[in-house]
């Protein structure tokens, strides 16, 4: 209740049902994305519904240090010191290719966007004010690929990208011993958002055979698993967790 949340990747997806789960907790949200329309509706609509709490949103890129640094300022000096970030913001593109016929683009947006992004947001809000009051957490949306799936056709980059967000956590936490900031790793399996048609493009025989034989999550399965992280007292760690569909085929 009444907790600064930062929360990357807000406009939809699962962000948007963390957004709407914490909001009925009492949180005060910051709403970051890079697209202004949907982050506006969310944030009217939240704020009309929770009234306790604040909601407000600013467009970034986190791939964009200066960015996503003017956001974290400019919010910092609004309503206060962040309590808790969300590393939430995230993307696979380019499947079904294998690795030498993704593009060069494709390549560099997702390490920027998923490596980059979300070290160097949780880099500025360590400096504006959490790393120097010793307490806060840090939250990072990772993903099981990250640790024991074989990559799929044309997912090698993004899964050693989820890997390196993992290995990063980890490291973090280490640097972090001894103070009370919280860095936690939540695992999806697969979630039926925007991410998979994204991810697939057009290739419609590849997106029925992922989802092929299981219930996928909803958005709402990991906001709820994220609350209960994020609703510990801050002197608990829950350092992660994994939420999957029980019968999706890869994860056997
Ligand atoms: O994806 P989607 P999810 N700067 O596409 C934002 C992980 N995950 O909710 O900028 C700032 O609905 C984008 O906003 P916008 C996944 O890796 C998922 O499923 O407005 N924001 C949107 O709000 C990711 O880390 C599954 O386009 C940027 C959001 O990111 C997280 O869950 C499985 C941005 C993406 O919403 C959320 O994914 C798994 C940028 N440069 C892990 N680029 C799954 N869905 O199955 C994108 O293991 N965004």
């Amino acid at each position: 209740r009444n907790k600064n949340v930062l929360l990357t990747g807000a406009s939809m997806g699962i962000g948007e049902a963390i957004a709407d789960s914490l909001a009925k907790e009492g949180a005060n949200l910051i709403l970051v994305s890079r697209s202004e329309d949907k982050l506006s509706n969310i944030a009217a609509r939240l704020s009309k519904a929770h009234p306790d709490g604040r909601c407000v949103y600013r467009t970034a890129d986190v791939s964009d240090y200066e960015s996503i640094d003017k956001v974290v300022k400019s919010a910092t000096e609004e309503i206060g010191t962040i309590d808790i970030l969300i590393n939430n913001a995230g993307l696979a593109l380019g499947a079904p290719n294998a690795f030498p016929e993704l593009s060069i683009k494709d390549i560099l947006t997702m390490n920027n966007t998923n490596v980059n992004g979300l070290m160097l947001t949780t880099y500025s809000v360590l400096r504006h004010g959490m790393r120097k009051r010793g307490e806060g957490t840090i939250f990072n949306i990772t993903s099981v690929t990250g640790l024991e799936i074989p990559p799929f056709p044309g997912e090698a980059v993004y899964h050693a990208n989820k890997a390196c967000q993992e290995g990063f956590t980890n490291a973090l936490r280490s640097e972090l011993v001894g103070t009370n900031i919280r860095v936690l790793a939540l695992r999806p399996g697969c979630v039926a958002t925007n991410f998979h048609s994204q991810r697939v493009g057009h290739d419609k025989q590849m997106y029925e055979e992922f989802f092929a034989g299981y219930t996928p999550l909803e958005a709402k399965d990991i906001a709820d698993a994220a609350t209960y992280m994020l609703k510990q007292p801050v002197h608990i760690s829950v350092k992660a967790m994994d939420v999957v569909p029980t019968a999706q085929r890869s994860l056997a």
